[in-house]
Parts: structure tokens; sequence; C-alpha cells
């Protein structure tokens, strides 16, 4: 067995998630915050069988989009002096982690 983490993007949250349990996955939704960005974003959890995780990868890349986005940086132009500046990034699809899993249960 496998987990599958995958943290994608809140605006792409719910086509993740429809498509993963369209195709019979159990998924877990946890709230999660980007380090970098500090912005929300959405962890999955996916539990399956080994043969299936391409499958679900493939989802999740299906309905997770690139982007591009801007965070405010600051530069230094002298003695106290700063600056603001916006810097763009991208963002996404997805960012994935396979784990095994020791041991699976529901009781
Ligand atoms: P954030 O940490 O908010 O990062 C958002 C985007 O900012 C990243 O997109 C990346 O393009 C950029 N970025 C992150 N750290 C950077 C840095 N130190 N310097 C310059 N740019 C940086 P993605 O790579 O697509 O990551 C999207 C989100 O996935 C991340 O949000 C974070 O929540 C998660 N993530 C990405 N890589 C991870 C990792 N190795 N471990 C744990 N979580 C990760």
């Amino acid at each position: 067995m496998k987990l599958v983490y995958a943290i994608v993007n809140n605006d792409d949250s719910h086509p993740v998630s429809n498509a993963l349990t369209q195709n019979g996955f159990s998924v877990t939704k946890l709230a999660s915050t980007g380090g970098f960005l500090m912005a929300g974003n959405t962890t999955f959890l996916v539990c399956s069988e080994d043969e299936k995780v391409d499958e679900i990868i493939d989802i999740i890349k299906e309905h997770s989009r690139k982007r591009r986005q801007f965070v405010p940086s600051t530069t230094s132009y002298g003695a106290g002096n700063y600056t603001s500046f916006p810097v763009e990034v991208s963002v996404g699809g997805a960012t994935i982690f396979v784990t095994d899993i020791e041991r699976f249960e529901k009781v």
C-alpha cells in the first residue's frame, strides 16, 4: 500500500477532489499553508494499492494548473532605505510525495 500526499492550489482543490472520488478513490483533504508564499493550499491524502498510484498522479496532474504568482520583495538602496517590488514565482501544478504504508486498518 502507498500513501500519496498531493499539495495543490486551493483553486484546483474541487476539481481534483471530484475527479479522485469519481474514479473511486477515498480522499482526505487538509487545509495547509505554503511556507514560502504563506498562502493557503490544499493537501490531499490518498491511500491505495501500489498499482493505482500512477492513476492517482495522472488524475491530479490533469486537474492542477501551473500559475504565475507575484510576491512582494524588498531591497535596500542606501542606509535605512528600502523599496518593495513584486517578484514573480511559478506555483504548481501539484507537489506530490509517495510513501510506503506499513499497516492499514479500518476498525
Ligand atoms: P509555498 O512554499 O508557498 O511555495 C510557493 C511557490 O514559491 C513554489 O511553488 C515555488 O515556485 C516558490 N518557492 C518556494 N520556496 C521558494 C524559495 N525558497 N525560493 C524561491 N522560490 C520558492 P511549488 O514548488 O509549486 O510549491 C507549491 C507548494 O507546495 C509550496 O507552497 C509548499 O506548500 C509545497 N511544497 C513544495 N515543495 C515542497 C517540499 N519540498 N516539501 C514540502 N512542501 C513543499
